[in-house]
């Protein structure tokens, strides 16, 4: 069995030229593995801590070489000799090396980039591609294949260019399309959003995750372009694809209103809860994240109650990636679905824990990239190896976007091999026995 030989991390720089944390792991045998963690715009209030050096002669602050030291001066020489497949006992080392709930100490951000490494270490170690790696050990899920798609087209809110409140409108392929069709039509829409964008002469630009970001009088218009897409393209709405928001509306809410621009003056929460029916039954809008700021709860329920059962009401910022917060959102059915991300809480083991627990509630789960990303595709690997229901990478604009959708693309290729042979053999055996 491999062991980790050495370990080193380093500062490199993110998809919006931001400092971030790369980190590579030799073992014994050979092998090396280098893996770096994303970051977040619209970060929850809950999220763990990410560690930045607050140094304002370099990057703003946002330089992270406090946290290169502490992984090559502090974490790596614990790591040194140990078994990379033994992701629980590391993973339990460097929380209990942290030693606070929040990772306040090490940093969300430090402890992940090793926690993922470690991940793809033990990996290469036996020998196998990462999700069939993760699907083992956790067994999370019997069946590997792609998640759903959640393909956000146009950005607005802190994503965007001040010109849209809710920061994300997407296009969600239906879940019985293969990978690589569903893929094909998230890029085709995006092209044919483009083609409409310039036809009625709409300025637009694109935003932090390349998606566009039109200037538009309100974010119902959105809906009215991207109706006008599909219309113009060979897809039909509610049947080959559905739309989705990310509200986050925490980051739309002042004084006591959700300021959409849709109407003067805002929206209270209940009024915002209509909105959502509104746009449900207009547009087929069937998935809606963070559609309250985390203290509405109230509102939340009441969502759920009225289209829980035929809406994904997915919370992000609510829980956090956190055990406790999912918890209570499940206690309290404040939503269906739960978004995961790793750097919300810092190991791997935790966020296993979590998806977990989100799963016994049957609720489903989408495993989602940060905002500012790299050309790393870990998250690729991750939401294919614990059965994720929906990934969410963005849209198919940009490298950093582009990585995850190719790595997938990669492994639905490998699926259908393995498909492939598995029913070969089948055949083979079963006309050996009739033969017989
Ligand atoms: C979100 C994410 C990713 P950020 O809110 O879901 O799209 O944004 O990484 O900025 O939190
Ligand atoms: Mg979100």
């Amino acid at each position: 069995m491999a062991v980790i030989n050495g370990l080193w991390a380093r500062e490199v720089l993110d998809s919006r030229g931001t400092p971030t944390i790369e980190c590579t792991v030799w073992l014994d045998n050979g092998g090396v593995v280098a893996t770096s963690v994303p970051s977040g715009t619209s970060i929850g209030q809950y999220e763990a801590l990410e560690l930045r050096d607050n140094d304002p002669q370099r990057y703003d602050g946002l330089g992270v070489l406090k946290a290169v030291e502490i992984i090559n001066t502090q974490i790596a020489p614990r790591l040194v000799g140990q078994n990379p497949t033994e992701q629980a006992k590391i993973d339990q080392l460097l929380i209990e090396l942290d030693g606070t709930e929040n990772k306040k100490n090490l940093g969300a951000n430090t402890i992940l980039a090793v926690s993922q490494a470690v991940l793809k270490a033990g990996a290469l170690s036996v020998g196998k591609p990462l999700y069939f790696y993760l699907k083992q050990l956790y067994q999370l899920t019997d069946y590997l294949s792609i998640p759903t798609g959640v393909y956000t087209l146009v950005s607005g809110g802190e994503h965007g260019a001040e010109n849209l409140d809710i920061q994300e409108f997407q296009v969600i392929p239906a879940s019985f399309i293969e990978f690589d069709k569903s893929l094909e039509m998230a890029t085709n829409l995006f092209h044919q959003l483009e083609r409409v964008l310039i036809t009625k002469k709409v300025t637009h630009s694109v935003g932090i995750l390349g998606g566009f970001t039109p200037t538009l009088y309100s974010n119902t218009d959105v809906f009215e372009l991207l109706t006008e897409t599909v219309k113009t393209s060979r897809y039909v709405l509610a049947q080959d694809l559905f739309f989705g928001i990310d509200a986050s509306a925490q980051s739309f809410f002042t004084g006591n209103k959700y300021l959409l621009r849709d109407k003067g003056g805002g929206y209270k929460a209940d009024e915002l809860l209509k909105y959502y029916k509104q746009i449900r039954d207009l547009y087929r809008v069937f998935y809606i994240e963070d559609p309250f700021r985390e203290k509405d709860q109230k509102y939340w329920a009441a969502l759920m109650e009225d289209l829980g059962s035929q809406v994904r009401i997915i919370s992000d910022s609510l829980t956090a990636t956190n055990l406790k917060r999912t918890q209570e959102a499940i206690e309290k059915k404040l939503a269906n679905t739960l978004v995961i991300k790793p750097n919300q809480v810092g190991t791997i083991s935790e966020t296993i824990e979590v998806i977990k627990l989100a799963k016994s509630a049957n609720w489903q789960i989408v495993v989602s990239h940060r905002s500012r990303e790299t050309n790393d595709d870990f998250i690729a690997d991750f939401a294919v190896g614990v059965g994720a229901d929906y990934m969410k990478f963005g849209p198919p604009n940009r490298g950093e976007r582009i990585s995850k959708y190719n790595r997938l693309l990669m492994i639905f290729h490998e699926l259908k091999q393995a498909q492939n042979s598995s029913q070969t053999a089948q055949t083979q055996s079963a006309s050996t026995s009739n033969n017989s």
